[in-house]
């Protein structure tokens, strides 16, 4: 049986090929700083755009053609569904996937049975990934969908919810166990607020912290292996959302004790939501150590929404490259395609021409960010930038030696201080534009 009848596996053909089913830069085995493709760029499909997306929108239902899907929110759909997704995803040659518990398992008439559900699903997974290869990236709990979450699920009005919540995440950390799952993943779905008259905002933080706090009380007790990862987004569904960007989750980790737990999923979409870009997203997390892993997107400039779309821009997945590059890599992360076709993009081939783009966009971009790195241009620059800090009155502030009196005392007999040197970007922009290519 197969789902994908006209779709070979797909090749890397060089960037000379027309062929739009073929990679024009992603060849996982080629050796790019020192590491295979592959292993730099940790590809993983995500099961909720990529096989549960209909394509609706708030104006319409979806409209995607999936002739698979022979229509109710059943059991043996999801079941059918992982043959599919493994099918796509090995003729893809993506080593890892992510899911959330209810994209893979659909609901139960109570929480057991919810459970019993999924336990069969998992099971299924565990063979396919043992015949595939495919690994599991992360695991996440989705907490926000059910009407129960509409004030939230670990930040709600009502402590049941909190319970409940608790026990979904408890289940989906257990999943991720049996599935061999490296990273777990907390994105505050309705953890936020619609209107502060309405909200103990200091007690929803609190709440929030404490089960953050369970989570790796489990985690630990099981001996689940994966990363614990915050992924930040600042709007969508809630007006404000708790975990707002990087700066701010990085702030409520510290309030909490929480930081060493945890590191940060980064999303582009929600990088630009916020009002950053995601070159600041990633600058600032790896900066402090907190880059984990990265859920690969984009927006549109002319739309103010949460669009998830996938990502061409190859300015921005240079400068995600460069990062990842300079930090040393994503280590147990990855390069996940929380990204969805568009809504006239029906058909089941689009899945393919989308995350090709995608996947050779990255490619592109770790081929140009490399060049960059080995001819250590801008890393020269920002050196020779800073050099006032490496000597003199620089070293003495920065190794704590000066007060201060001593600074007042020095540029009292200095008079005033040394000349300013231009930041030359404009220079700077044009000398990357010579390695776009
Ligand atoms: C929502 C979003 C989520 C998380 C996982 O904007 O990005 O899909 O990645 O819950
Ligand atoms: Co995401």
């Amino acid at each position: 049986m197969t789902y994908f009848p006209d779709v070979p596996a797909i090749k890397y053909e060089g960037a000379d090929s027309k062929n739009p089913l073929a990679f024009r830069h992603y060849n996982p085995t080629e050796v790019v700083d020192g590491k295979t493709m592959k292993d730099h760029l940790r590809f993983a499909v995500c099961w909720w755009h990529t096989f549960r997306g209909t394509g609706g929108d708030p104006f319409g239902p979806g409209c995607a053609v999936r002739p698979w899907e022979t229509g109710g929110d059943t059991h043996a759909m999801d079941m059918t569904r992982i043959d599919v997704g493994f099918e796509f995803m090995s003729k893809l040659g993506v080593p890892y996937y992510c899911w959330h518990d209810r994209d893979i398992s659909g609901y139960g008439d109570d929480l057991r049975e919810t459970n019993q559900l999924l336990d069969k699903v998992v099971a299924k997974l565990k063979v396919k990934q043992q015949e595939t290869g495919i690994q599991l990236l992360w695991g996440t709990a989705n907490l926000f969908s059910h009407p129960r979450f509409v004030h939230g699920a670990s930040t709600s009005c009502n402590a049941d919810v909190f319970a409940y919540a608790a026990a979904q995440v408890k289940k989906a950390l257990e999943c991720t166990k049996e599935l061999g799952g490296t990273n777990y993943v907390f994105w505050g779905g309705r953890e936020g607020y619609h209107n502060l008259y309405n909200t103990d905002l200091k007690r929803e933080f609190d709440h929030l912290a404490k089960f953050l706090h369970m989570a790796v009380e489990h985690r630990n007790k099981i001996g689940l292996d994966a990363q614990f990862l915050i992924e930040p987004k600042p709007k969508e569904p809630t007006t404000h959302q708790y975990d707002s960007d990087a700066a701010a989750c990085m702030a409520f980790l510290r309030t909490y004790g929480l930081e060493k737990e945890f590191k940060f999923n980064l999303e582009t979409n929600h990088a630009t939501l916020a009002g950053h870009t995601m070159f600041h997203e990633m600058t600032y997390a790896a900066s402090y150590g907190m880059l984990g892993s990265i859920d690969a997107n984009r927006g549109d400039e002319l739309i103010g929404w949460d669009t998830d779309q996938f990502p061409t821009n190859l300015y921005t997945t240079t400068q995600m490259m460069l990062v990842i590059l300079n930090a040393g890599g994503l280590g147990r992360g990855g390069l996940n395609f929380d990204a969805k076709v568009r809504r006239e993009s029906f058909e089941p081939v689009d899945l393919f021409h989308a995350h090709i783009g995608g996947m050779d966009a990255f490619a592109q971009g770790l081929k140009i960010a490399s060049a960059i790195k080995k001819d250590g241009l801008l890393t020269q620059f920002v050196k020779e930038r800073y050099a006032s800090w490496d000597t003199g009155i620089g070293a003495e502030i920065e190794s704590g030696k000066a007060t201060f009196e001593t600074l007042e005392a020095y540029m009292l007999k200095k008079g005033d201080a040394d000349k300013n040197t231009s930041g030359r970007q404009e220079m700077l922009e044009n000398m990357v534009n010579r390695y776009m290519k």
